[in-house]
């Protein structure tokens, strides 16, 4: 990939971020990922399709409740927004192809800067796609999916979709038309619905039932909508627990897997999984994995991790290797993504305040992710890790158990062979052992 460069250089003295392998003492450099390298079939690169998050990367000055951003921008200068949001494009594509990052991810506010006049936003959208269309020609970045922030402007305080107001789901709904149509003109692999604000504060003030029911009407009429136009992309429901509001309604993936197949959505919706957000739902980030890979929903990941002792989102940088070797096993086994890629939904520090501090996260989290795949691949392949869990199931591959699998029993044959087998003998889970599998091939 090509260093794509606008009118002005935004990371100076810093080249683009390449492969130098394990011993490599350069901070800017990848240790673990080598985009060629293949692993289980594809190469690293087609196993993650990273991308780069605007909203976090490029529009969040690091403010926090008590205090404003520490992030100078110095593409947040001009006084116009189409212009001001062109400059940061320009800056976006020139991080995205010094990091290498085959993809990005936006909200259409992240963009450009929106006003409250509908007709308007549209076309301010509209320019900065044509604008983006052309980086992305010219760099070979792609779009990974588009969204719409229907939670940040006021007008959404009681939610977008499940407003108890119609006047604010119709302009919620005018929003995501817009950002559907960038994200068919872009090329846009997905497009993602995460519910900030579909939820509720109190059950005092709410109908949960009649908003839920407004939830699936809106995601119909959208993605109609959008099929209707042309996008043959994959649509994600993002979960996550609470945050800004007290409940969410997209809790975790069964939740959402749940009401999916309730409403007759799960042909075309699959699940972005965030890190964070599976660790807020009281869940791990592998349990996640799991639920949606087994329900054939694993559609994408919002990478970055939680803190354990801070109950929100802090959306940091991934660097747990154990962990995410153990999500890696989940990923492999499942046979990947469907459609979608790793997205780093994760912010830097507030007091990482130099420009070189976002490519050290980026590398990091690539290099982290690279060496949690590679060590879960020798641990399929070397390991008699899939022998064991394959061994602690093996009463259901013949006679009773498969006969049972197969709905061939019924409760009296059960309990009439719970007498003729006696006391079942003791067989352990072996769960240390297999700790040490993880951390023998790390
Ligand atoms: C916030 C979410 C958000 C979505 C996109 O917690 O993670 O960033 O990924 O709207
Ligand atoms: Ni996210
Ligand atoms: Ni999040």
């Amino acid at each position: 990939m090509q260093v794509l460069l606008g009118e002005k250089e935004y990371f100076k003295g810093i080249s683009q971020v390449k492969y130098e392998g394990p011993e490599s003492d350069n901070p800017l450099a990848f240790r673990w990922y080598d985009e060629n390298k293949v692993v289980a079939g594809k190469t690293l690169k087609e196993h993650f399709r990273f991308a780069c998050a605007y909203w976090h990367s490029f529009v969040n000055e690091g403010s926090d409740p008590f205090g404003p951003g520490t992030h100078i921008f110095d593409w947040n200068q001009k006084s116009d927004a189409v212009a001001r949001a062109k400059d940061k494009m320009d800056a976006a594509f020139e991080f995205i192809t010094k990091m290498n990052l085959p993809f990005y991810c936006f909200h259409d506010v992240d963009v450009v800067d929106y006003t409250t006049d509908v007709a308007d936003n549209e076309k301010r959208l509209q320019a900065l796609v044509e604008y983006a269309k052309q980086k992305q020609k010219d760099s070979g970045v792609k779009l990974l999916w588009g969204t719409a922030n229907v939670f940040s402007n006021p007008r959404y305080m009681n939610g977008a979709s499940t407003n108890p107001e119609f006047h604010v789901l119709a302009h919620a709904a005018a929003q995501v038309k817009a950002a559907i149509d960038a994200t068919i003109e872009l090329g846009g692999d997905g497009y993602v619905f995460w519910g900030g604000r579909e939820g509720y504060m109190t059950l005092l003030n709410t109908n949960m039932k009649r908003e839920k029911e407004h939830l699936a009407r809106f995601l119909h009429a959208a993605k109609d909508y959008a099929r209707k136009n042309g996008f043959k992309g994959i649509f994600l429901i993002e979960p996550k627990p609470m945050e800004p509001t007290k409940h969410q309604y997209d809790y975790d993936c069964e939740t959402v897997i749940g009401f999916l197949r309730q409403w007759d959505l799960l042909n075309d919706f699959k699940i972005n999984i965030e890190v964070n957000h599976a660790t807020l739902a009281g869940h791990t980030f592998q349990h996640e994995l799991q639920v949606a890979a087994d329900a054939g929903v694993l559609g994408s990941l919002d990478a970055n991790r939680g803190d354990y002792q801070n109950g929100w989102d802090t959306d940091q940088f991934p660097n747990n290797i154990n962990e995410l070797t153990e999500a890696m096993l989940i990923l492999l086994e499942a046979g990947g993504l469907q459609g979608g890629g790793i997205n780093f939904d994760a912010k830097i520090r507030r007091s990482s305040v130099d420009p070189t501090d976002l490519f050290y996260a980026h590398v990091g989290g690539m290099d982290t992710f690279a060496r949690a795949l590679i060590t879960a691949d020798n641990i399929l392949n070397k390991s008699d890790f899939k022998q064991f869990r394959k061994e602690r199931y093996a009463s259901f591959d013949n006679d009773k158990g498969k006969a049972f699998e197969e709905g061939k029993l019924s409760l009296d044959d059960l309990r009439n062979y719970a007498i003729e087998a006696g006391e079942p003998a003791m067989k352990s889970g072996r769960q240390e052992y297999l700790e040490n599998i993880v951390n023998r091939y790390i």
